[in-house]
């Protein structure tokens, strides 16, 4: 769209039912912000929007899991997911979330529009039920035995083990996940939005007219509409969600509830109107530029049904552009919530503080822009040591430090009469580089824009070293100070330098803007000097300012934070499928976090666990290996060798002789060399030391504990 009066800028709402990972960063959250913070430099009229996605299967099947309410998962997960993005520096005018009020209304009045209209299809189906608990299920709700790999807790759309894509038909001993009942067919009545009577449209408007968006993006879009549309039921049977409004629904919904991805988008409607009253100016007038940022798996909902949606109901702008990312891979593997493979965006935020820019860095450096990416720690601590702090960082460095040692810590004269040809070149790259940058942040391509910005700080470098100040400052007169020959030459290196470094604030600012910020500081100039006009110009920094010290902008990544991480990533996916205490998992006072409390088991699940009491006949450390401890069980029939991570609680003399109790039938597992058959139970004190769980009298080894 050509010269757009004000932009509503949007990015996907996440579901609270977990937090987010650095996948959900660089794919929607990171690039959108880089976008807007450039926007706001540019003085356009701009509105960011944001907020949780609370309803949905995801957060009631992470309801059941835990024993808890929907309510409390989404008032737990927004509540964190909100506060890492502000942490990050996402900076959206509106983070609001879906259970909101303004929310369930302004989706319901949208439905009953369409439904006035007579839009929707009225159809009756037949439907999973769970009679026990007289609920429909959703095809997440049933599970059974996975009919390719047997995996006896495949959903009924698709199984978490082998990947495959199934249908409720198709699991062998189905049953409801929410009372193990057998579930029935049963008769239910929804309303469908009639897609395929959009698509000569969507055609038209995709297919011809934005042919100009992401190969990624266009390529779904005309895969979606060459194969056809189909009606899709917008209401579910559910009670987590907005209630179908009366008509069609009886007061009260009738234990219907809007489709999630009819309500969900509808979201950003909600939260602009919470945010300004003018919020029709952003949604209703022609020349809005409407931009969506997502995931790739959210696609069809954006580009196809969404705007079908607008389009049917009428009144809204339609979305110029949906610059889809595709998916952040971390050290060469799907990301897997379930697995817990993952990097959380909290935790990063705590192990890295003051760090976030890196983070936006890397992310950006590596942003899955054309096809899926990979994040590694390695990339992460390369990326920091050899761009951000011996490039951008150290330019910015040497610059300051110089100044301060040859100009007296005050921007120097530049002598135009004596400006040599590669002043003159520098010059000239600054002023390119906001040309190439400004066109490659419009064409969302941010990882190059990014790459631009880290370019024009190499040039620095070069022509510092080219310019070589320190050693022009030997050229000195009787008193030692410089010639006037020399100083002039040192004083338009540097104020070129400073002039660069202020550039450099202006450029790195959407992306890094903590990091400007700091810049800003030692220039001691206010954030005005962050417009965009201002990038390109030689003139930023008058002569004869004073200017502050250095400040570190960037600290080396030792190799000993990152082999951490990478530990922390693969004990955390061995966390999740076990419940031992082992080297990894042993809780220390300074880690320590309120347990989680897990899902609910079956009692034949419990009954699967053989324990046992056995006494402890000997312990002995580990080699290299602080936290474990080898002991002999004795189990009254058998003597067993047991690894555990204890031994920054105990010492082995003290453990030698107690009772304990046992896990005897956990697979076998090999730690730093040694087999260990069996876990032993242990809970923590108040002051996070580990401490037995043992019978309050002694017994016989191998009696059994249930
Ligand atoms: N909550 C799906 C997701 O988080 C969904 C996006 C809604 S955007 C309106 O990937
Ligand atoms: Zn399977």
């Amino acid at each position: 769209m050509n010269d757009p009066k004000r932009y509503l800028i949007t990015a996907a709402l996440p579901y609270a039912n977990g937090p987010v990972h650095i996948g959900h960063l660089a794919g929607c959250y990171l690039p959108a912000d880089i976008y807007v913070r450039y926007l706001r430099a540019q003085k356009r009229d701009v509105k960011f929007i944001g907020g949780s996605d609370e309803h949905g299967v995801p957060i009631t099947i992470r309801a059941l899991k835990e024993g808890i309410t929907p309510q409390q998962v989404v008032d737990k997960f927004h509540a964190l997911i909100k506060e890492s993005m502000e942490q990050m520096g996402i900076s959206f005018d509106i983070y609001s979330r879906t259970s909101n009020k303004v929310h369930h209304e302004t989706a319901a009045a949208f439905f009953s529009k369409m439904y006035g209209d007579g839009l929707f299809e009225e159809k009756e189906t037949e439907q999973y039920y769970d009679e026990t608990t007289k609920t429909f299920l959703a095809d997440r709700y049933i599970t059974g035995t996975c009919p390719v790999c047997s995996n006896p807790n495949a959903y009924g759309d698709q199984c978490e083990k082998c990947g495959s894509a199934l249908s409720p038909e198709q699991l062998i001993n189905p049953h409801s996940a929410l009372s193990e009942a057998v579930p029935v067919k049963k008769k239910t009545t929804h309303w469908y939005f009639p897609l395929q009577n959009y698509e000569a449209w969507l055609k038209e408007w995709i297919i011809e007219g934005h042919k100009e968006w992401k190969n990624n993006v266009y390529g779904q879009c005309k895969s979606w509409l060459d194969s056809g549309l189909q009606s899709r039921a917008m209401t579910r049977d559910s009670s987590w969600g907005i209630k179908v409004p009366t008509p069609p629904a009886p007061e009260g919904g009738g234990g219907k509830v809007l489709y999630v991805w009819f309500d969900a988008p509808i979201g950003y409607i909600s939260a602009t109107k919470e945010l300004t009253e003018k919020w029709t100016d952003y949604w209703c007038k022609e020349d809005t530029k409407l931009v969506h940022f997502i995931g790739k798996d959210n696609i069809v909902f954006h580009c196809i049904i969404f705007p079908a949606m607008l389009r049917a109901h009428g009144g809204f702008v339609l979305p110029d552009n949906v610059p889809a990312n595709e998916f952040l891979n971390i050290e060469g593997e799907k990301v897997s919530t379930s697995r817990n493979w993952a990097v959380w965006v909290h935790e990063y935020i705590k192990d890295f503080p003051g760090c976030e820019d890196v983070l936006r860095y890397v992310l950006c450096a590596n942003a899955p822009e054309t096809k899926d990416n990979d994040f590694t720690w390695k990339d992460f601590q390369d990326r920091n040591n050899s761009e951000l702090v011996s490039i951008f960082g150290n330019f910015v460095n040497r610059t300051w430090v110089l100044m301060h040692k040859l100009c007296g810590g005050k921007v120097p004269t530049l002598h135009e009469n004596i400006l040599d040809e590669k002043d003159k070149t520098l010059v000239k790259e600054i002023e390119n580089s906001k040309i190439k940058i400004q066109t490659l942040l419009e064409e969302y391509k941010f990882r190059d824009a990014l790459f631009e910005v880290i370019d024009l700080s190499r040039k620095g470098n070069k022509y510092l070293q080219e310019k070589e100040p320190w050693i022009v400052a030997k050229k000195t007169t009787d008193d030692g100070k410089p010639t006037a020959d020399a100083q002039q030459s040192i004083d338009n290196c540097l104020h070129m330098c400073l002039q660069l470094t202020a550039n450099l604030a202006i450029f790195i600012n959407p992306f890094l803007p903590g990091t400007a910020k700091k810049m800003i500081g030692m220039m001691k100039v206010v954030d005005k000097m962050l417009d965009w006009e201002n990038a390109g110009k030689i003139k930023l920094l008058s002569v004869g300012y004073s200017l502050r010290e250095p400040q570190l902008l960037f600290r080396k990544i030792e190799e000993e934070e990152i082999t951490t991480q990478v530990e922390k990533l693969k004990s955390g996916l061995i966390k999740s499928s076990t419940i031992m205490t082992t080297e990894n998992a042993a809780p220390t006072p300074e880690n320590k976090t309120a347990p989680e409390t897990k899902e609910v088991i079956q009692f034949e699940d419990f009954a699967k666990i053989d324990l046992k009491t056995g006494t402890i006949t000997a312990a002995e450390k580990v080699d290299k290996a602080d936290k474990l401890l080898k002991l002999e069980v004795d189990l009254g029939s058998e003597k067993r060798t047991i690894v555990s991570g204890i031994a920054t609680h105990f010492d082995p003399s003290e453990i030698i002789g107690k009772q304990v109790v046992v896990v005897t039938n956990l697979a076998p597992r090999k730690m730093r060399g040694i087999e260990s058959n069996g876990m032993i139970l242990m809970a923590e004190n108040n002051d996070g030391k580990l401490i037995f769980v043992n019978p309050d009298q002694t017994t016989h080894n191998g009696s059994g504990v249930s």
